[in-house]
């Protein structure tokens, strides 16, 4: 094998083009490996295996500058620069090697965190500014993907590195998807572009200033030699438009490209995956429950961006919602000033978005929606520490982030049958911009009656009474409020319980009511304490004689946590909070 023994890619340059093809082999299988025993991306690096060892080969990393977008597409690259045996190890060396580009990982190779979309362009503009004045001669290298150009930042970084106008090389990986289809207007030209060879007058990337070439057979590791050399030390902005095929080499993932996108183990021969037991999800029901909405009301219409199965759209329910899904692409500002618009036009817009990818829209929802009273409805999903883990897809910083902005209720639902009442109530009423958190911690019912109706200003729901310590558990931590107030009552202390229900702001007469029979407030909340919803309560009672135990997580930058050990460091496992009240309390 010559995996096994490539140290450096400077090693591929001593191969020929056969032996190269081998490489192009072995690495398929090794990525094939990996995320077959370890779960991962797997459509995006099978695709790219030929241009990574074509990339390898014709550039001179770690001199010349290689940058991902999402960085998804970079376990070939790993396998070429040291880190094989991430890929054919057992299951402790594939944990040691992220899924994503990591400096942390591999300073030599790697020169970003990357794992939001649309970056590599901006990040390489950076380096390419670096090198211009610093008078030094490498490549610089940005890959994107064919989705990633739909979203903002890919836009101003081509703007940037045309306006610099010296030499950059944009890799435009076009495998004619996104996760799923890819929306926007450019994927016309991309289409002619592809149909024409290249060739067609109306030119996205020439109009912008960029030198273009174009690369049909993108998964043919001589071509790409061909065309890479072509540009190497180039001294202008230019684009190699590769087509490539998403999953290649795999028949299942080439058959099923969305579904082969990202996924759990498998078993490699067949593409089949362990039976799992069927439970509940909130995307299921949500996008059934929207589903049956929309026959009723066709002002309700769903949003998603890039990212349909957040809200559970699989392609037959994006079908079935017709015109009323919009998918904007990778492109969450979009998403936030259409729902303003939308709702300023009439419609009763729900975008729905992972708790990470709201992060790039601050501005978006202060200013487009919130200065603007506009009455869309924000669902964020996956919020908390039962979620993603990657450095880059943390999801503990959307309460600090929405909560900081006037004008917009964030709503904490504690079960089922509450998410789908707050829901409903956000979508109907006509005054505010709503934020639901969809509980990340399992569908949890109750029997009993949840409100129908919500206030505008924060009021906190008592669901258990009782003396010397309050809980208040917000949304997905509301049943580890329940079971801290079941230890307690164990120990014969009787603890009052609130659902908060508004992340937002504080209940200022259910906080002024604990006054009386209370010496601790617990705050607990599923994601950064550091800005978040405890922090607001401990300031309220300030001056006060009330204590406060704020729990949350502490504001760090947490890679590939395990759940049970951040939660025992934050002290947050129920019998640590109980340790904590009983010691506070006496
Ligand atoms: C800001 C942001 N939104 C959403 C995502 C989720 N996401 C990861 S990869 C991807 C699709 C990228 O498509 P493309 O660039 O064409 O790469 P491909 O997977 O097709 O190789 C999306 C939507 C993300 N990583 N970042």
């Amino acid at each position: 094998m010559y995996i096994e023994k490539i140290k450096s890619p400077a090693e591929l340059k001593q191969l020929n083009i056969e032996a190269l093809k081998v490489v192009a082999d072995e690495t398929r299988q090794a990525v094939l490996n990996r995320v077959s025993k370890h779960g991962g991306h797997v459509g995006p690096n099978l695709g790219f295996v030929e241009a990574t060892v074509a990339l390898h080969y014709v550039f001179d990393t770690p001199k010349d500058k290689l940058v991902f977008d999402v960085s998804h597409q970079s376990y070939p690259h790993k396998v070429l620069t040291g880190r094989a045996s991430g890929f054919l190890g057992n299951v402790d060396e594939m944990n040691a090697i992220s899924g994503y580009s990591s400096p942390t990982e591999c300073p030599e190779y790697d020169n970003f965190e990357v794992g939001h979309t649309s970056t590599s362009v901006s990040l390489a503009t950076g380096l390419q500014k670096a090198r211009d004045i610093k008078g030094t001669k490498e490549n610089i290298i940005a890959v994107i993907g064919d989705g990633s150009l739909s979203g903002g930042e890919a836009f101003e970084g081509f703007d940037e590195a045309s306006e610099l106008g010296t030499g950059i090389l944009i890799v435009v990986n076009d495998n004619e998807m996104s996760i799923a289809e890819p929306h926007g207007g450019i994927y016309k030209n991309l289409r002619d572009l592809r149909e024409s060879n290249g060739q067609c007058n109306h030119n996205w990337f020439k109009a912008w200033g960029f030198e273009y070439k174009y690369l049909e057979e993108g998964n043919d590791v001589e071509k790409l030699i061909e065309v890479f050399r072509s540009v190497k030390d180039t001294n202008k902005p230019t684009v190699v438009h590769i087509q490539t095929e998403k999953g290649h080499g795999f028949t299942p993932a080439v058959e099923n490209k969305e579904a082969w996108h990202y996924g759990m183990p498998f078993n490699k021969e067949d593409g089949s995956r362990p039976e799992r037991p069927t439970t509940e999800s909130y995307e299921q029901l949500l996008s059934d429950w929207l589903l049956k909405e929309m026959k009723q009301d066709k002002t309700l219409v769903a949003v998603t961006a890039g990212t349909p199965s957040a809200a559970g759209f699989t392609p037959e329910k994006r079908k079935e919602a017709g015109a009323q899904h919009v998918d904007v692409g990778i492109a969450e500002e979009q998403a936030v000033a259409m729902i303003s618009g939308m709702a300023k036009g009439g419609l009763r817009p729900v975008w729905t978005v992972f708790s990470t990818f709201i992060q790039r829209t601050y501005d978006q929802i202060a200013q487009d929606l919130c200065i603007n009273a506009n009455p869309a409805v924000i669902n964020v999903t996956w919020g908390g520490t039962a979620s993603m883990n990657d450095i880059t897809h943390i999801c503990l910083f959307d309460i600090p982030m929405l909560c900081s902005i006037p004008g917009l209720i964030y709503l904490a639902p504690t079960t089922c049958e509450e998410y789908f009442a707050m829901l409903r109530w956000a979508i109907l009423q006509d005054k505010k911009p709503i934020a639901i958190r969809i509980p990340s911690n399992g569908v949890h019912h109750t029997t009993e009656t949840v409100d129908r109706e919500y206030a505008y200003e924060a009021k906190y729901k008592v669901t258990q009474k009782g003396e010397k310590v309050a809980i208040i558990a917000a949304g997905s931590f509301y049943q580890k409020g329940e079971n801290v107030a079941r230890l307690l009552a164990e120990k014969g202390i009787k603890a009052t319980l609130i659902n908060p229900r508004y992340l937002n702001e504080v209940d200022r007469e259910t906080l002024d009511s604990l006054k009386g029979g209370h010496d601790l407030v617990v705050t607990l909340e599923d994601g950064s304490k550091d800005g978040g919803f405890g922090e607001r309560i401990a300031a309220y009672y300030g001056t006060s004689e009330m204590k406060v135990l704020v729990g949350g997580i502490k504001k760090d930058l947490y890679d590939r946590f395990d759940l049970q050990q951040l939660l025992s460091d934050n002290r947050l496992l129920d019998e640590q909070i109980v340790e904590d009240v009983i010691d506070i309390l006496s």
